[in-house]
């Protein structure tokens, strides 16, 4: 009798193994991986820069690659990207990424994320908090080495076209004030405008990284400085479309043999398009496809992996003309590329 009831147990426990067996995902490769929700706080669609940063993340953090991404919008309001944040914390997202508007007043709610133990990765611009294990890692550009490398241009520039001892006027339109975009490139300026007693920096004013606003400011520097100014410092590519709309209105011819060169930053499609005319005399490098670098990081924390607290992006500089063949800022030497239509089309944004 024992042995018949084991014998009937054991073909229970069989019968049930291969059921359960049958029961696994029948799904395709990624079917039995769970899908990873990333919560992303955008600090606007203020720029083309922007625009591409925005669709790096769209186009990497889809679906198909196995995530669903919340995506968020702040309008440049940093009370918005407060407020998504705590969003994404209800939400219990898996990752949340931030692209911090300005640098400081993050505290708080990065620690209410850190006690929902949601690991936050900083992206683009720096946040400013006091205690650093409230962001897992950050990625960007090292600001002040590309407003050091545009004045190392303009340095040799002046020096090529025997310049380098005449009064040099510059005006700054800034970025986002307190964005680290802009205290970088606007460090930048000022430590070469110290090293540099015929430069003169005559005013800075923020443009708040759009062409609107970079057309205003550029204006009311017109009327109040007139043909006095040699050289328009824009802080991104936006501001420096606006500049130039409101030079060329006055009547300043804008350019390498004109009245004024304008000088910007992000590199974007729009703005190396004004590079090959001369409308814009130097576009430095700020790479916005920041997708895959964010993807990389979670991808190595899924894998229980170390992960940098800082990673900085390399970054070119592009020049109307083959002027200045490169620069060297602290002991590293940068190529300048001369830019055309063919380099515009190998590149990605
Ligand atoms: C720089 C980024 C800046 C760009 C602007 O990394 O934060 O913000 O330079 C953008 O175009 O608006």
């Amino acid at each position: 009798m024992r042995k018949k009831l084991i014998a009937v147990l054991m073909t229970a426990c069989m019968a049930l193994s291969f059921a359960a067996c049958g029961s696994k995902s029948t799904g395709g490769e990624n079917s039995d991986k769970k899908q990873i929700t990333v919560g992303f706080s955008q600090v606007g669609a203020e720029s083309d820069w922007r625009t591409a940063n925005s669709k790096s993340m769209k186009e990497t953090f889809s679906e198909a690659n196995g995530y669903k991404l919340i995506f968020d919008d702040a309008q440049q309001k940093q009370e918005n990207q407060i407020s998504a944040i705590r969003n994404f914390i209800q939400q219990e997202v898996d990752y949340i990424v931030l692209a911090p508007v300005t640098e400081s007043g993050w505290d708080t709610v990065l620690k209410e994320a850190k006690d929902a133990k949601i690991p936050v990765i900083i992206v683009d611009r720096m946040v400013k908090v006091s205690d650093d294990s409230l962001y897992t890692a950050w990625v960007g550009s090292n600001f002040e080495l590309e407003g050091k490398k545009a004045c190392a241009w303009l340095d040799a520039y002046l020096k090529a076209n025997k310049k380098d001892t005449s009064e040099i006027n510059i005006v700054d339109i800034q970025g986002t004030i307190g964005a680290s975009a802009q205290i970088g490139r606007t460090n930048g300026l000022e430590a070469a405008v110290k090293e540099h007693s015929n430069w003169n920096l005559l005013a800075k004013e923020s443009g708040e990284f759009t062409q609107a606003k970079g057309q205003e400011v550029m204006e009311s520097m017109i009327k109040q400085y007139g043909k006095k100014i040699n050289v328009v410092y824009c802080e991104n590519d936006n501001e420096a479309f606006g500049a130039i709309d409101a030079l060329t209105t006055a009547g300043y011819k804008v350019g390498k043999d004109g009245d004024v060169i304008v000088m910007s930053f992000d590199s974007t499609n729009a703005g190396l398009t004004d590079v090959t005319s001369g409308k814009v005399i130097l576009d430095t490098e700020c790479n916005p496809l920041h997708g895959p670098r964010v993807k990389e990081i979670i991808d190595k924390l899924q894998a229980k992996q170390s992960v940098d607290k800082q990673q900085y992006v390399d970054e070119e500089i592009f020049a109307a003309d083959d002027t200045v063949k490169s620069v060297t800022v602290d002991g590293k030497e940068y190529k300048v590329t001369a830019t055309t239509k063919d380099v515009i089309s190998k590149r990605a944004y």
